[in-house]
């Protein structure tokens, strides 16, 4: 069995639950917010049997798909003022996957 660690935009992660659900995946959400944007997303973990992997991939990446967004960055502290850092153009929406070997899988 493997834990799948998904993240994704907010926007995005209600459709990827209910497909994951209907094609019979077990989930669990958590509300959490991007190291660098500071914007909130979503993390599912999925326990997945492993012949099960490549499907449950298939079904993040159906939904989440990637597209560029220009943000503002933090003022920083250096220099003698507030320097306002130009807007950069980053690429968000596509799902980041982590996978884990599970040792166990326990139900009581
Ligand atoms: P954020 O940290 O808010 O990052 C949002 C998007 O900004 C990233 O999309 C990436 O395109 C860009 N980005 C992030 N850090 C950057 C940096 N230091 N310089 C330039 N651009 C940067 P994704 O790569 O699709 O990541 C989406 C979210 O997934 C991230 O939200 C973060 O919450 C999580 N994530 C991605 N890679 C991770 C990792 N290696 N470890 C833990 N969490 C990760
Ligand atoms: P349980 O199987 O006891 O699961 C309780 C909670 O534990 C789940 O809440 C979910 O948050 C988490 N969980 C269980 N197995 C998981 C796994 N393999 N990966 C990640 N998280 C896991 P809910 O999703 O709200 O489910 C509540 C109950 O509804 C479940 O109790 C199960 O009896 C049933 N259920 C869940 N998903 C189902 C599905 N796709 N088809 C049929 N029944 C489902």
């Amino acid at each position: 069995m493997k834990l799948i660690m998904a993240i994704v935009s907010s926007d995005d992660s209600r459709e990827v639950l209910d497909r994951l659900t209907k094609a019979g995946f077990r989930a669990t959400v958590i509300s959490t917010t991007g190291g660098f944007l500071r914007e909130g997303n979503a993390t599912i973990f999925l326990g997945v049997e492993d012949e099960k992997v490549p499907q449950a991939i298939e079904t993040v990446r159906a939904v989440c798909r990637r597209r560029t967004q220009w943000v503002s960055p933090l003022p920083t502290l250096e220099g003698p003022g507030l320097e306002m850092a130009e807007p950069i153009e980053v690429s968000v929406g596509g799902g980041v996957m982590f996978l884990m070997n599970v040792e166990q899988f326990v139900q009581v």
